[in-house]
């Protein structure tokens, strides 16, 4: 590891997660050729498969349309794919490309993509609609694309070899199908899977359903879950990692450089989280609320069915989607495994807790001069102490908190609910808590009033219960 001085100053970490792309939504030309000239099969019941060659063609349904069939999705960190209707059919243009990605503020990689986004841009569509995918091919290799959870005819299925011949570089094919169903749904490069998903090539498709659902949600946020191996000094991930991914992600950002959801109290939210990651299943916390899990990638769960629950777990090739009525303040959502929550260079240090390294680092430094040991209590002041990092990496933990640095990085992310917003994206900042609601170090006066006794030097507390022992409630 070769150490520089391009140090990462706090500055840069502040509210790096406002860097919102505003307004993340981007529809295309809408044509006002609407007319209903498409033969289609007949919307199908969910769970139901292909219909065969013999049933009868139905007519499609109008296109539908957002603000009359459905309120667009949300995406954090990243956008929705533009498209157009013609002749009554929804056409999109994705192309897989080279993309230099930003993970953070101090890190990027050259991956790959489409339309230039990791995770590629949301494909948004509502049940019943006709719609045609055109994807070009401007990558080294050849490539498709399988649209993941998708009902549709085997020869759209998108499977390199198995269900088309493989799209060569320069080459731009097309896939047409109409979709029988709704929900949260994906789609990646099915060819070479392990180097094209491990360089980025996923994404999510949100079919919207064609009847309002009841209730109405109030947001409805698209989140891409997604792990990479990227060694300092590289700038490239490593799709051959197997087992030891040291940047995990969010809609292709990791904390501090995650955009935080916004929401209003009371408003009811939805969070559809997808998990194309190469290897590893996300348990996916969020503090301060139960939710339900109303729905997987194959259909909605019946409301007798839905657990209520704080953490989702969240399998490679599956989504899950989760409601709940937003409560005011900031809450974490983040994996809980603890090293989803770490950057680069957290992942395999020697043990070095309790360790007292006396004039260690001095003798060191002769040989190294940069050299100071770390982590004697953990990894927490590696965010504070103001390190410097190696160009093109960021430190393993660490984003500017309201109170003090916020020793988190990677699979991280923050639910902002407020009474009122000025916006309705916009990071509101952070949660001004009610007087007398912030936990903080107690007084003399509030440890002698409860009988608590704190003995020993800091760091060796120990509680007593008083004289009388057992009942601490009997005063
Ligand atoms: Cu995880």
């Amino acid at each position: 590891m070769k150490a520089t001085t391009t140090g990462i100053a706090r500055r840069d970490f502040i509210i790096a997660g406002a860097a919102a792309t505003g307004g993340a939504l981007l529809l295309g030309t809408i044509t006002e050729a609407r007319a209903i000239s498409e033969v289609a099969p007949p919307l199908d019941r969910i769970g139901s498969s292909t219909p065969g060659a013999g049933e009868a063609p139905a007519i499609s349904p109008q296109p539908g349309m957002p603000g009359e069939h459905y309120t667009p999705v949300t995406v954090p960190s990243g956008r929705a794919l533009p498209w157009k209707i013609v002749n009554g059919v929804k056409v999109y243009h994705l192309i897989a490309e080279e993309t230099e990605h930003e993970f953070a503020p101090g890190l990027k990689a050259t991956c790959w993509g489409y339309n230039g986004a990791v995770p590629g841009p949301v494909i948004e569509a509502v049940e019943g609609d006709r719609v045609r995918i055109y994807v070009t091919n401007r990558l080294p290799a050849a490539t498709t694309v399988h649209w993941h959870g998708v009902l549709l005819p085997s020869g759209m299925d998108g499977v390199g070899g198995l269900s088309q011949r493989v799209i060569q570089p320069g080459e731009t094919f097309k896939y047409e199908f109409t979709l029988r169903q709704h929900g949260m749904l994906m789609y990646h490069s099915h060819h070479d899977e392990m180097t094209q998903i491990g360089l980025g090539m996923t994404g999510a498709f949100v079919i919207h359903p064609r009847q309002w659902r009841d209730p109405p949600v109030d947001r409805d946020f698209v989140i891409m879950l997604h792990e990479w191996r990227i060694d300092v000094d590289t700038r490239r991930p490593n799709p051959n990692e197997m087992t030891d991914f040291n940047i995990l992600t969010m809609n292709g950002r990791a904390f501090p450089g995650t955009e935080p959801l916004v929401a209003k109290a009371g408003d009811r939210v939805r969070i559809r989280i997808g998990n194309l990651s190469p290897m590893s299943h996300h348990p996916i916390h969020l503090h301060g609320h139960r939710f339900r899990i109303v729905e997987t990638d194959g259909g909605p769960i019946s409301e007798a069915a839905q657990w209520p629950e704080t953490t989702v777990l969240v399998n490679v090739g599956s989504t899950r989607t989760i409601e709940f009525i937003a409560t005011v303040g900031d809450w974490a959502l983040h994996c809980h495994m603890t090293h989803h929550v770490m950057n680069q260079m957290g992942h395999q240090f020697p043990n070095m807790i309790g360790v007292k390294p006396g004039d260690l680092d001095e003798k060191v430094r002769h040989l190294l001069p940069e050299y100071m040991s770390m982590g004697e209590s953990g990894m927490a002041d590696m965010a504070t102490m103001g390190m410097s990092v190696p160009v093109n990496s960021i430190p393993m933990v660490g984003g500017a908190g309201p109170f003090d640095y916020i020793t988190m990085g990677g699979m991280f992310t923050i639910l902002k609910v407020r009474e009122q917003l000025v916006s309705d994206t916009r990071d509101p900042g952070w949660y001004d808590s009610p007087p007398g609601t912030v936990a903080d170090r107690a007084t003399e006066a509030e440890l002698r009033a409860d009988g608590i006794k704190v003995v020993g030097s800091s760091g060796d507390h120990a509680m007593s219960h008083g004289s009388g022992g057992r009942h601490a409630h009997a005063r």
